[in-house]
């Protein structure tokens, strides 16, 4: 069966849930820090589990025979430069734990979240390629560079089937969002739907990566059900949805909303988010294993409205 560790996040929740309904709901045990919201607590087997304690990681992958782990626990980018160490401690040892069991055959594949936080100040903004220079300037992007390097150790040393997407901003709404310096993009529409004023903490122009959370969980699932000898990248490969700027994301959703009214406020994330590419080249996973993301702008912003609406 499968355990996801970190089930509770942004991409946990949902993973979680999807997981659930496509392999059964007793073959994938939710397990993080805390408990999470009903859907997920009442759909399926649940443990409380310390992503940086090995023994308790460990106990659960013997208890319930586990062969695949998802590990979705970490410190998001702005979280992270507040505690940089802690920061580390999580986002390392967590991934260490799960390599060393993969390393001891206690489990047989696993799936660890890599992000477009692992690239910097002096890589290549437009269609940043699969190969290229990363200089990340941020703890998390840090962590992300160096848990793509230990992926790719653990794959050439030992043989572990490690495999990662390199996620732009998620942009979803079963969730609230936590720390991130690319939830101005989820936060934006609960303040529009509350017909209140947004203070956006990135400037107007800042364009990201950005995917909509169906097309992120449709890619971690492809990836993960590839056939291991189409796999070409054991780092972690580019992923593509959609790139926009807060200007652009509040035309959309003035569609709906004609008199919604945003102030620019930028704040330290704004540094982060300058760090980071604007467009992501994905042709690799493209070539690979076939993926290809459906989610524009406006059928997010759609998607977004609507469902927070009810
Ligand atoms: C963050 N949502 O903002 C995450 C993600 C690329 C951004 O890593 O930290």
């Amino acid at each position: 069966s499968i355990l996801i560790i970190g089930a509770c996040g942004q991409i946990g929740t949902e993973l979680t849930l999807a997981l659930r309904e496509r392999y059964g709901n007793d073959q994938v045990v939710a397990s993080d820090i805390r408990e999470g919201n009903e859907s997920l607590m009442e759909s399926g087997p649940f443990e409380i589990l310390d992503a940086t304690n090995y023994e308790a990681v460990e106990n659960i992958v013997m208890h319930y025979e586990i062969e695949e782990v998802y590990l979705m626990a970490a410190m998001l980018s702005a979280t992270a430069e507040k505690f940089p160490m802690r920061a580390w401690d999580l986002n390392m040892n967590s991934l260490f734990h799960v390599l060393n069991l993969a390393k001891e055959k206690k489990i047989n594949k696993v799936f660890w979240p890599s992000s477009i936080a692992v690239f910097g100040p002096t890589t290549p903004k437009e269609g940043t390629p699969q190969h290229t220079i990363m200089e990340p300037s941020t703890v998390y992007g840090i962590s992300k560079q160096s848990g793509e390097r230990w992926c790719s150790y653990y794959f050439k040393k030992y043989g572990v089937d490690v495999r990662s997407v390199r996620y732009p901003g998620l942009i979803s709404w079963k969730t609230l969002p936590g720390g991130g310096t690319t939830d101005y993009a989820i936060d934006i529409f609960h303040t529009a739907l509350a017909n209140k004023k947004y203070k956006c903490f990135l400037n107007e122009g800042t364009k990201l990566p950005m995917m909509y959370m169906d097309d992120a969980i449709r890619a971690t699932i492809a990836i993960m059900e590839c056939d291991a000898d189409k796999i070409t990248e054991r780092s972690s490969y580019n992923l593509a949805g959609m790139s926009f700027t807060p200007a652009e994301i509040t035309n959309c959703i003035r569609k709906q909303f004609p008199s919604f009214e945003i102030e620019y406020e930028p704040d330290f994330r704004q540094e982060i988010a300058d760090s980071w590419p604007s467009s992501i080249d994905d042709s690799a996973a493209q070539r690979d294993w076939d993926w290809k993301s459906q989610f524009d702008l406006d059928q997010t912003t759609e998607e977004m409205l609507r469902n927070l609406g009810k």
